[in-house]
């Protein structure tokens, strides 16, 4: 009995003694948590950004209204629209459905004085087989009823555009294609095996065309080369191209009108087969060889390169098509055909461009051989914005940003949907905004990051592939952008090739070839009315008030504007160095304030003027022209221009022609970058984006009164005995609020090493 009572409160002894020690240690942990580290960055979702309903007068069609567009211009049963997505050239196609962009004057009342929404509208193209011609309409308003109107003279002073200036459809392909197959491949089967290793169905040619297709208005001959079905075929080419004459509508009438093997031109495929048989065409002989093409890596990957994250959320929102980021916003579309846009840039509130626009991608090359000898590629009339395609995430841009799907309805009977084809990222360039350590007397130290904000798109546009970026940064500067990258295109190598470039795999010439791109740069400066006003630099012999032992020459600011259409086209060589579109109101220190236009661009000639093929491509002579605003004078280039370069149906130099006065006027700047690309080893497999671009900076001069990044909250500053402050400068306490194992710890101790004076 006593035994038991005993164990009774040994037991009781010890549950009491277990929660006292539970008590203790709760007590304790709480008195001593002051002392651990804390992790308390706080991590918001992303800012809060007051989004308006003002981007959607320039938002891309949507898919639903694509549709009710296509069924409206179906329903017309006098256009007889084809229903096919790969209708013949014979019937009528529908090729393209995309926004209209309001008229500026509307989109202004809309946008500063509360007026009326400007009514959507869409233009499409049809191509009229049956009638041969082509038409634009305007169709709206949108959501309905839908009416449509045809453009085509109100736009082209014509009343309807030549059938020849049209796009090849991916309907006409289909018949190029079977045009090959049974005109060239079936008739060649043993040459094309013994020289190239074709089999039918298993390994094929794959062709690529020249452009433009002749030499005159109304042409359609096409000069088409053959590459090896590998990946990467466009630097793999066999020195085998034939001329398709495809003027008429029915494929019937088609036919071959030369062939060029090896160097040697043939009038019919019988007088190939014939030399070729005797041997008086030196032979080709195939050889299987590694695909020296293939992008696939030569080693596997070991790691993952550094990733950016955005430690404390997304410091910018995108809303259907706005854009906000610390004091920028912006509405964003995508053309079809002349790809990514901007409109209704602000910072702080204030318009700075009212449209930034890609207008269109040119290339001129070098060749002795044919499918090359006429090249001149016009993007814009395939469309730049339709090759958008999904971004791949950690490569195409970062894995955090923002990605946007868009849709399209080109060359097709059907909305196509594109994914996460747009990205929006924060990015810090890696190289500070701006920075000043004081060595000299009150030692401190200011500073500040140079993080930007991307609006990206990438055109795959046959082997080239353009990266678009606008970019805003934190002083009040916009940048539009471009880099190549993708596949060269090449020819095989003959006899005299080197003239045109360098040789790059075995029989492979790289051609010599231009990279022009053209910028719609629609500013507003406080308001449409601005000037154009130049700034440069010049030499002046000046007396030396304190002593007349000499004389020195001095550098002094010569200051210009240009007042009329003509004066303001500037050609790439002969340019001042500064170029700004101004307002009449001045800043704190009476200077006109305005947006310097500064171009990033090794352009050099285009294509000599008495070639009929320039007035295609007119913009390219000025690296800046300056035009009065007009509606009517929408886009540099049109899809009319590669299939009709002889008698382009839009000359952007008749723009100028008029010589219209600048003075106090709307402005548009069209601005031209470009490089010289000599295709070299390294273009293989692919060019490279690093050295390969161009484009235009955008910069405040004289339109603050100081640099605004100075009001950023991503601005560092402190002096000696405050470097560990994190008051004015976060990065220093990132690893304790973090407790990341893998930061190192702020230190800094630049001041021990400043001049003493003492
Ligand atoms: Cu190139």
């Amino acid at each position: 009995m006593v035994a038991q009572v005993t164990n009774s409160l040994v037991k009781c002894l010890l549950i009491i003694l277990g929660l006292i020690s539970v008590i203790v240690n709760i007590v304790l942990i709480c008195l001593n948590s002051n002392r651990l580290p804390k992790c308390h960055l706080q991590v918001p979702d992303s800012i809060t950004a007051n989004h308006t309903d003002h981007g959607s007068i320039f938002a891309d069609l949507t898919p639903k209204e694509y549709q009710a567009i296509r069924d409206y211009m179906w329903s017309q049963k006098d256009l007889r629209i084809s229903h096919s997505p790969t209708a013949k050239p014979s019937e009528n196609f529908l090729f393209l459905i995309d926004l209209q962009l309001p008229k500026k004057r509307d989109a202004l009342q809309y946008l500063d004085h509360h007026a009326q929404k400007p009514q959507r509208k869409a233009t499409v193209v049809v191509f009229f087989g049956e009638f041969s011609h082509l038409k634009e309409y305007e169709v709206g308003p949108l959501p309905g009823p839908l009416h449509h109107r045809d453009v085509t003279k109100e736009r082209y002073k014509m009343d309807a555009l030549p059938f020849a200036a049209r796009t090849v459809t991916i309907g006409e392909y289909v018949e190029i294609f079977t045009f090959l197959h049974l005109k060239v491949f079936q008739k060649l089967e043993t040459e094309l095996r013994e020289s190239f290793g074709y089999i039918p169905n298993k390994s094929e040619l794959n062709p690529f065309e020249g452009m433009p297709r002749g030499l005159k208005p109304g042409d359609r001959k096409t000069w088409i080369s053959f590459f090896r079905d590998e990946s990467g075929m466009y630097i793999h080419p066999v020195g085998f191209e034939v001329l398709i004459n495809h003027e008429n509508k029915n494929s019937s009438n088609w036919t071959l009108d030369k062939l060029l093997y090896n160097g040697v031109y043939f009038d019919t495929i019988e007088r190939f087969k014939q030399s070729y048989e005797k041997g008086t065409v030196k032979k080709i002989v195939f050889k299987k060889i590694p695909n020296y093409a293939s992008l696939k890596p030569r080693r596997k990957p070991t790691g993952v390169s550094p990733q950016q994250s955005y430690l404390q959320g997304k410091r910018f929102s995108v809303k259907n098509n706005q854009v906000i980021y610390m004091d920028w916003s912006f509405a964003f579309g995508l053309s079809s055909l002349t790809g990514m846009r901007v409109f209704d840039v602000r910072f702080r509130g204030e318009r700075i461009a009212y449209e930034i626009s890609v207008q269109e991608a040119m290339s001129v090359y070098g060749s002795n051989t044919p499918g090359m000898i006429l090249t001149k590629f016009l993007d814009s009339s395939i469309g730049i914005g339709r090759f958008a395609h999904e971004l791949v995430r950690g490569v195409d841009c970062p894995q955090v940003a923002t990605y946007v799907d868009v849709y399209r309805y080109i060359d097709t009977n059907a909305t196509q949907r594109f994914r996460n084809a747009i990205c929006v990222f924060e990015y810090d360039v890696g190289r500070p905004l701006r920075r000043h350590f004081s060595d000299f007397f009150h030692n401190s130290y200011g500073g500040m990051a140079n993080s930007a904000l991307y609006f990206r798109t990438i055109t795959a546009i046959g082997n080239y592939d353009y990266i678009w970026d606008f970019i805003f940064y934190q002083s009040g500067s916009v940048e539009a952008r471009v880099h190549a990258t993708g596949y060269i295109s090449s020819s095989f190598k003959i006899d005299g090739s080197l003239r045109y470039g360098h040789q790059v795999a075995h029989n492979v010439l790289g051609n010599i070839h231009t990279h022009f791109v053209n910028f719609k740069v629609d500013l507003d400066i406080l308001g449409v009315n601005n000037n154009f006003l130049t700034k440069d630099m010049a030499y002046e012999e000046v007396d030396l008030p304190w002593t007349s032992e000499r004389k020195a020459k001095v550098p002094y600011l010569v200051e210009n504007q240009l007042k009329t259409e003509l004066q303001a086209a500037l050609t790439h060589a002969r340019s001042p160095r500064y170029l700004h579109v101004a307002s009449n109101q001045t800043n704190r220190w009476g200077h006109h304030r305005s947006y310097r236009l500064q171009v990033t661009s090794f352009a050099g000639d285009h294509l000599p003027e008495s070639e009929p093929e320039e007035k295609s491509m007119s913009w390219a002579r000025y690296k800046v022209a300056i035009t009065k605003y007009k509606d009517e004078e929408p886009t540099s280039s049109s899809l009319y221009g590669q299939n009709y370069m002889w008698d382009s149906v839009v000359d952007f130099s008749k723009y100028i022609g008029d010589d219209e006065s600048i003075q106090n006027e709307d402005l548009v700047a069209w601005v031209t970058a470009g490089f010289l690309h000599i295709p070299h080893a390294e273009d293989i497999p692919n060019t490279v984006t690093v050295g390969n671009g161009g484009g235009v900076l955008l910069r405040p001069h004289n339109y603050f009164d100081e640099d605004p990044s100075i009001h950023s909250p991503d601005g560092v500053y402190f002096l000696p005995g405050s470097e560990q402050d994190c008051e004015y400068n976060r990065v220093a306490c990132l690893e304790k609020e973090l407790c990341s194992p893998t930061l190192e710890p702020y230190t800094y101790n630049g001041f021990e090493g400043v001049l003493k004076f003492d």
